[in-house]
Parts: structure tokens; sequence; C-alpha cells
């Protein structure tokens, strides 16, 4: 049997956001609130794949170069804290449609190519601390910035030296950005 991957399908932050985001962490929280999220590997998961067979993930990049899917924006307006997952994380208050549909058909493909999906529903994020357990400050005034779509990709995730860091495999473009 070949090797398994790490898989998952996501939107990465352009530098200029990464860059924002990473001095909104450092002005907001302590530096114990959690494991922080290296900046390179911030990202919001549209489908996580888990260990994925090389047959399988061909499979999975034929669909996704099918996708016909529009760009979109996401306003990065929300923040909170998961502690039973431990996630402190960045989201948005309104889901654009085009992402839903997005990350909704990423993981019903995921699903039929039998890569087990949480039941939980759909909570666009992108994590910025793990292993968050204690009660953690959510400051009332979040950031508004805009996260342009203009692709998405497929990460392959690795642990090595104890660490993890994600690594883009292939992307594909969200043509003709809406607002
Ligand atoms: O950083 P976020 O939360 O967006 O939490 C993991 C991370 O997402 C998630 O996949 C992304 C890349 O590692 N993940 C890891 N294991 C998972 C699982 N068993 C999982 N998502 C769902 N089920």
């Amino acid at each position: 049997m070949s090797a398994q991957r790490r898989l998952f399908f996501a939107l990465s932050l352009p530098p200029e956001l990464q860059k924002q985001v990473v001095q909104w962490r450092a002005d907001t929280f302590p530096a114990d609130t959690g494991r922080l999220i290296a900046a390179a590997n911030l990202h919001l998961t549209l489908a996580f794949l888990g260990e994925v067979s090389a047959q399988k993930e061909a499979a999975l990049r034929s669909v996704a170069g099918r996708i016909d899917a529009k760009g979109f924006t996401v306003q990065i307006d929300d923040a909170g804290h998961w502690p039973g997952a431990g996630v402190v994380w960045l989201g948005t208050r309104r889901a654009p449609r085009a992402l839903l549909q997005l990350a909704d058909v990423l993981r019903s493909h995921a699903a039929r190519n039998g890569c087990y999906q949480n039941t939980l529903p759909f909570h666009p994020h992108i994590s910025l601390f793990r292993a968050a357990t204690r009660p953690v400050a959510i400051p009332p005034a979040t950031p508004d910035w805009a996260l342009q779509a203009k692709e998405f990709g497929l990460y392959q995730s690795i642990y090595e030296r104890g660490r993890t860091r994600y690594s883009l495999l292939q992307s594909w473009p969200l043509p003709v950005l809406l607002t």
C-alpha cells in the first residue's frame, strides 16, 4: 500500500493580512495563551481530508480542478475561543455564500471519497493558538479585515522535528472576485 499523506483544502492569507493578524495577536493575547500557530501556517480550512492515499489524493485533485467557483471576500470581523478544542480564532460574522458553497462541495466530495468528515457545522475560522484550554479574554472590538479569496489550495500537514508545517501541493484559481 502506498504511503498516506495528511491533507486539507484551505485558503491561505495574503502576506499583508498575515502580518496584520500576527501583529493583532501579539497585541491582544498574552504569549502564554496557548501554542502560537506559526505565521506561515495561518490559514482558513475549507475541508479536512485526514490521511489520504495517493489514489484518493488524485481523485480529490481532479474534483478540485473541476470546481467552477468564483472568488469572494471574507470579512475577518469576529474572534472567539473554543476551550474544548483549545483554539483561539479569528473568523467572520457573515460568511459569504460562495465560501460556504466551496467548503460544502469540497467536504461532500471528501466524504464521498471516504474521508471522515466532522459532523459539526462548518464554522470558517483562522486558528491563532492551539492548546488554549484556560479562559481567554476576547476583546469586544475585533478587527475588520478583508480576506480576498482568489484561489484555494491543497495542503499537506507535515510533522517533523517536533513542529507542524503546511506545504502547499497545488492551488486552483477562483476567478472574478465577487464583492
Ligand atoms: O487550524 P484549523 O482549525 O483550521 O484543526 C485542524 C486544522 O484546522 C484540522 O485540519 C486543519 C489542518 O490541520 N483538523 C485536524 N484534525 C482534524 C479532524 N480529525 C481536523 N479537522 C477535522 N477533523
